[in-house]
């Protein structure tokens, strides 16, 4: 309707002799065309001149206005009468329903003339541009998309009604059998005329069949470009367009060759084991290579791609080529990993590999990206690993790198992660411009119809929220997949936008070789069972045409047969599984020829006191002209700088300082999250924002050296799940970035808990694969109630490798074997200066471990939370515990108790301590580094003070934080000769109490039981 009255009001203007009395017309009545025709369906209930025909109807209206003779009759007569100041509803009558009356036949006719034939032609022409219009938009849910031919891809068996299935569906449109020989003019928003502007309505119909309804389903309409729509449709509808050389034809048909005798292969040889093999879409391959070879033609270099388990060792020694042998022999039982990790090689780990195209004769580098059995978890990190490929060689719109992902139907529908990666994919952070999905729709998710496990048309449906075109295509019609996979990547290398190709297909076997699909989809088994391999239906195919001889095919398979033969007698040489050979993303010259640190020590972290000076002075500085800051920010600005001035550094000046140095020794550093830009707690500021001119920004950061590394900071999408596999997947691709992600409140990382349980706690032991990714998780007790407390310590301390109950050998090097051996870093900072050292550390270490840090809320501003330049100096280094400084330890024998705590209830405790005047009696011993557990300090420590009791004493309660971790340890340590008495809350289900009054009386509680040295008399 607003078209409608858009596209009236322009013609009226136009109108030199149009009077001022018909101007106002428009308002005085309702002057909306009415259709006289009256369907039931809700398209037909549009009006006349609805969105769909007023471009015609613009077009047809600028062409008359340069000449009057250019359009049909009917036109002319048309626009005379709307200029003549016929209001829009009678400026065209269609003829009237039965009954209408005579007069309203009789005004219609005084308006057009004497010609009531030309509304006929007027609304037969828009009719015909309707038609054209329905079939682009549904012509998809007629296509023949299934290869069983017993599904609807679409799950609805029912024929839109405006799609015209037979003749007498005409009548939807007012047309009949009558006019299936006039000729239509075509409106612009089609190319089914090629060099045609008019078709008989026939051809019409047939040519929208051929583009829409064959083995291809194309869903674009949603898009909100036209542009975009316009590219989409030439490349459908075109006549002709689907047109393959020789030299094509016969690359497509080596390609299923090799695709399904892989499968074959590997089914005799060793056919009670589970591969999860291809059988049913071997149309992968050709259409991964074709998406792969089109990117290459347009300038790609690298290609990175995700994948589950379906096809995965296909994938690998037909896409990206691993040695036949080195697949095969995974399949031995007797073989010896050479080194660590898990062997989890078949369909978890990755690969990387860097040839010549063959047909585009260009480097590419193609990698499969390791992945758990989590479906779809692997997206995010391959977008991650994308972006930073992307950002080290400097290809800011992805015209060299990119990413693939292949999904299965039941796991894109099912899984939210889809949902948040695409979700990133616009974003100017984080996205990847353009990734091409592939989705190997089995129709079938295990044993699970489609029909029960989504509730959307298609599996594809939620690519739709990012505007992405979905192509769906019968995979047993190679050509049609072929077609389609070019028009993908084409596209993205267009559009630098995310595209599907729905790869509409059958599973042959069951979920895995060993399954009995029978018992829950007889009937689709039963056609399987009948169903001719595809390979053999193109070989016949090509053959009958013509385009190969039937020597030439079986030529073609005997040649790859022997391929696979001889690869598996090499195979049976292996003896050693080299995991290292599996790597997704090798770090060239950061270890030793044998994959070993090149060094077993970590300098010292501090910095000269110049730098420290010159990095505060950035920080508290705006470092470009004419730019306006925030009064507010302007105080805080002033308040580092006199911070400065006295060397001390708060919680963001401890950051500013790690981030700044790293900066200018050339180390990129990433900073991604929730508001991290600003910070939670309002206390960072790494962005500024001119108050006088809109989005003008300044970051001080990337002001520090004229040679240093960019920094990036960015606010992310509201994800969890989805941005810390982003940032996972940032980090693995260089060791030489410090790529961080910090949690809004420490407690939402557990939306993350897939990335963190999967990839970051196991991933070097599972995949051999160092990654230094930095967590940081607001965590404490200020009395907020249960939510934004926790950032569960105790959950990423139970997964710590490090052995309870084993006592450690204590060598020189002990503090960096022991990092070298953890599966990751857990610390509690107390000051920004031990924050600084933990986070330059991270980088001046020899190898990578995830590093996962409690961040503080009330300590940021807290006065004493602050630490001297003197303990960030050069020479000083992260302290992993922090001994008592003050009275207790100038005489130790006289202590009676030790308290250990890590955090901010350190602040707590001394406060109390004093109070208490018991500064003398009782010593506090901040533990920094959870894990891997100091167990060298806290020796040392626990043997200072013989005559103390030694007591753990957290914030949290008792099931929770730190104590289930640290007490084993300490006992170990101490050859358990003493208890390790616990202050602190009591066990509890939530995190802590919503009652601002019981969290302070549980706070004096625990320190009162932590300095009543007679609290445990009556336990011992
Ligand atoms: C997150 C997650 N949930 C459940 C599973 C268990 N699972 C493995 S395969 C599978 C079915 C996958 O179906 P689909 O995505 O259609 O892939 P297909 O096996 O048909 O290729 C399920 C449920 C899993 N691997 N990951
Ligand atoms: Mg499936």
């Amino acid at each position: 309707m607003h078209r409608l009255r858009t596209c009236a009001t322009r013609l009226r203007p136009i109108t030199a002799s149009q009077t001022a009395q018909s101007q106002q017309r428009p308002a005085a009545h309702n002057r909306t065309l009415q259709p006289s025709r009256r369907f039931t369906s809700p398209v037909a209930a549009e009006p006349f001149l609805n969105g769909t025909s007023s471009n015609y109807v613009e077009e047809m209206y600028f062409a008359w206005l340069e000449n009057p003779k250019s359009v049909h009759k009917s036109w002319d007569i048309f626009f005379r009468n709307a200029n003549a100041g016929a209001p829009p509803g009678a400026a065209h009558m269609s003829p009237p329903p039965l009954g209408t009356s005579l007069a309203s036949l009789t005004q219609a006719q005084s308006l057009v003339g004497a010609q009531p034939n030309v509304e006929k032609l007027v609304e037969d022409h828009l009719a015909v541009q309707s038609l054209i219009r329905a079939y682009q938009i549904r012509g998809h849910h007629v296509a023949q998309l299934d290869p069983l031919g017993i599904m609807d891809a679409d799950l609805d068996s029912s024929i839109p009604s405006d799609i015209i299935t037979s003749s007498d569906k005409l009548g939807f449109y007012g047309l009949d059998e009558s006019d299936l020989d006039k000729v239509f003019r075509l409106p612009t928003t089609t190319f089914i005329g090629g060099d045609e502007s008019a078709l008989p309505l026939r051809e019409i119909i047939r040519r929208l069949e051929m583009a829409y309804c064959q083995n291809i389903g194309v869903e674009f309409m949603f898009i909100n470009d036209l542009d975009q729509c316009q590219w989409i449709r030439q490349k459908f509808e075109k006549p002709g367009i689907m047109h393959f050389t020789l030299e094509e034809k016969r690359t497509l048909l080596a390609r299923m060759i090799r695709s399904t005798r892989f499968e074959e292969f590997l089914q005799k040889k060793w056919s009670a084991e589970k591969r999860f093999g291809l059988e049913g879409c071997e149309s992968l391959i050709p259409a991964l290579k074709t998406v792969i070879d089109k990117s290459s033609e347009k300038g790609v270099e690298e290609v990175i791609m995700g994948m589950p388990h379906r096809g995965r060792l296909n994938v690998l020694a037909n896409v990206i080529r691993k040695e036949l042998e080195q697949i095969f022999c995974q399949f031995d039982s007797k073989l010896e990993a050479a080194d660590e990790g898990s062997g989890d090689v078949k369909y978890h780990l990755g690969m990387y590999h860097r040839r010549i195209n063959r047909v585009t004769d260009r480097n590419i580098t193609l990698s499969l990206v390791a992945n758990p059995s989590h479906l779809e978890a692997v997206n995010p990190v391959v977008q991650g690993k994308t972006k930073a490929d992307q950002f080290y060689c400097g290809d800011n719109d992805g015209n060299r790198v990119m990413s693939i992902l292949m999904h299965g139907d039941a796991a894109f529908a099912g899984q939210g992660i889809v949902y948040e990666t695409f979700h990133l994919s616009d974003l100017p952070s984080y996205s990847t411009h353009g990734t091409v999905h592939i989705i190997v729709n089995n129709q079938i998710g295990f044993t699970t119809d489609p029909r029960m496990s989504r509730s959307s048309p298609y599996p594809s449906d939620v690519a739709r929220v990012v505007n992405a075109p979905i192509f769906h295509v019968n995979a047993d019609d190679p050509e049609a997949v072929m077609y389609v996979c070019n028009v993908a990547a084409e596209w993205r290398a267009t559009f630098h936008k995310d595209v599907v190709v729905d790869l509409v297909c059958y599973r042959r076997y069951g979920h895995n070789e060993m399954d009995e699909p029978m018992f829950t989809q007889p009937l689709m088994y039963k056609q399987i069972k009948k169903q001719k391999g595809v390979m053999q239906k193109y070989g016949e195919r090509l053959i009958a045409e013509g385009s190969v001889t039937r020597q030439e095919y079986e030529e073609e398979i005997a040649k790859y047969d022997k391929i696979c033969e001889e690869a598996h007698a090499r195979s049976k040489d292996e003896k050693i599984l080299h995991i290292k050979h599996w790597l997704d993303s090798p770090w060239p010259g950061f270890f030793t020829l044998d994959g070993q640190p090149k060094s077993m020590s970590c300098p010292s972290t501090g910095l000269s006191e110049e730098e420290l000076t010159h990095i505060g002075q950035v920080a508290s500085s705006v470092p470009v002209d004419d730019f306006t800051i925030h009064g507010g920010l302007s105080r805080i600005l002033k308040g580092r700088g006199e911070m400065i001035r006295n060397r001390t550094v708060d919680w963001a000046l401890g950051e500013y300082m790690a981030f700044g140095s790293l900066l200018k020794e050339g180390i990129h550093v990433r900073l991604s999250g929730q508001d991290v830009e600003r910070g939670t707690f309002s206390h960072r500021h790494h962005v500024l924002h001119d108050q006088n001119v809109d989005k003008r920004i300044c970051i001080p950061m990337n002001h520090i050296d004229a040679n240093q590394a960019p920094y990036t900071v960015c606010n992310s999408s509201l994800s969890e799940y989805g941005v810390l596999g982003f940032e996972l997947g940032f980090a693995m691709a260089s060791p030489n970035a410090l790529v961080l992600w910090e949690a809004q409140f420490g407690d939402f990382h557990n939306t993350a808990q897939c990335i963190i349980d999967q990839f970051i706690c196991p991933g070097q032991a599972k995949w051999v694969r160092q990654n230094g990714i930095v967590l940081l998780l607001p965590h404490g007790m200020e009395g907020m109630g249960p939510e934004h407390s926790s950032a569960r310590p105790e959950r990423f301390l139970q997964m710590c490798n490090d052995d309870p109950d084993l006592f450690p050998k204590i060598t020189d090097d002990f503090a960096v074997h022991q990092l070298h051996n953890c599966n990751w870093i857990v610390v509690n900072c107390s000051t920004p200066g031990n924050y600084f050292h933990v986070l330059r550390r991270q980088i001046l270490m020899p190898f990578r471990k995830p590093l996962i840090v409690f961040t503080p809320k009330s300590l940021l501003r807290h006065p004493e939370a602050k630490s001297n330049f003197d303990e960030m100096i050069s020479g000083t280094h992260f302290q992993r515990v922090i001994p008592d400084a003050g009275p207790a330890a100038q005489n130790p024998e006289g202590v009676k108790r030790m308290i250990f705590c890590t955090g901010k209830v350190y602040y707590e405790l001394t406060k109390e301590r004093k109070t208490r005047e018991m500064e003398d009696s009782v010593a506090i011993i901040r533990m920094e580094q959870l894990s891997p557990f100091p167990f060298d300090l806290v020796k040392s420590e626990t043997e200072k003070y013989p005559n103390a009791d030694l007591v753990w004493c957290q914030e949290e309660h008792k099931n929770q934080g730190y104590y289930d971790y640290v007490k084993p340890r300490i006992r170990t340590t101490i050859d358990r000769v003493k208890p390790v008495w616990y202050a602190g809350r009591d066990p509890a289900a939530a995190p802590a109490t919503g009652n601002k009054k019981t969290h302070l009386s549980e706070l004096n509680r625990f320190l009162n039981t932590a300095f009543n040295l007679e609290a445990f008399k009556e336990h011992e």
